[in-house]
């Protein structure tokens, strides 16, 4: 039996017929915090985000609450939001290390995604397909560590406001935007980091080059993962522009949980896409 555990950046906080756990980071204010778990409304969260005009800030799951999620598992695949953005990883190593001490017979493995949402969830997908196939831990892990390497993450934006004074784009960047109807694509480098792409004005021009630079990246016709902060439509014709050249195409459509909402904002959409 292996387990799965990841942070709740990968917008789940369950998976059908595998022994899952995600580990919830925080989001707060002045007033109040949010656990981005199960019982977080996302919609609830968001409106009080907006209409809050102080600082809202976003916190990593502490050693503990790893800890909690590991006890009792004998086989350990744990995925965390890219260690570019956040100290995520960082505390999922600590906690795995200290696990480690206390059950030596464990096999942990802590991957740094360098992305999150969609591409994270590709990544599960991918472990357990592997282990269906009967593959062992050192299998599982080297054929997992191939296959990130060949999945990407795509974004849109109307506002970066959360991000920019969360210190995790610049300031300048953010102040570009905010005009109506234009948009910001953006991708994760290899170091898992944001790199913008472009703006866009109007949803077609925007879908446009969604599809170019999925197409750019060498994208042809794998599955498509897609989670969007309350922008399902967005995410459907994005799906529809893709049906049309690739026929077949495997697309999954869900909401954003509480971490990847507040800081793609409200319309925006993170995309996952195998290339
Ligand atoms: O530790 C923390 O407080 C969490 C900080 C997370 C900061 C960034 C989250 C971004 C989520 C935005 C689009 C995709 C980003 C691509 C990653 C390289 C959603």
């Amino acid at each position: 039996m292996y387990r799965i555990v990841a942070d709740s950046s990968c917008d789940f906080s369950s998976y059908p017929e595998i022994d899952f756990r995600s580990v919830p980071l925080t989001l707060s204010t002045a007033e109040r915090e949010f656990t981005d778990d199960c019982n977080l409304n996302v919609r609830d969260m968001m409106d009080y985000m907006t209409s809050y005009k102080g600082r809202c800030q976003t916190a990593c799951p502490s050693v503990e609450s790893w800890l909690e999620a590991f006890e009792g598992a004998q086989e350990l695949y744990v995925l965390t939001i890219t260690s570019g953005l956040s100290g995520t990883y960082n505390s999922a190593c600590l906690a795995a290390n200290q696990f480690l001490e206390d059950h030596p017979d464990v096999k942990v493995r802590v991957f740094d995604t360098k992305s999150t949402g969609p591409e994270m969830r590709l990544l599960m997908e991918k472990i357990v397909e592997l282990k269906s196939q009967g593959k062992s831990f050192t299998e599982v892990c080297k054929e997992a560590d191939a296959y990130l390497s060949t999945t990407r993450l795509f974004f849109s934006f109307q506002s970066l406001h959360n991000l920019a004074q969360n210190g995790r784009v610049n300031k300048v960047l953010a102040s570009a935007l905010g005009m109506l109807h234009i948009s910001i694509l953006g991708t994760a480098t290899p170091e898992g980091v944001i790199e913008p792409i472009g703006k866009s004005r109007g949803e077609n021009a925007l879908i446009r080059s969604f599809v170019k630079e999925i197409e750019k990246a060498g994208y042809q016709g794998g599955k498509v993962r897609i989670c969007h902060a309350d922008n399902e439509a967005l995410a459907q014709n994005v799906t529809s522009a893709l049906r049309e050249k690739y026929p077949n195409l495997d697309a999954f459509i869900y909401p954003a949980g509480g971490l990847c909402s507040f800081y793609v904002e409200n319309g925006g959409i993170i995309l996952g896409c195998e290339c």
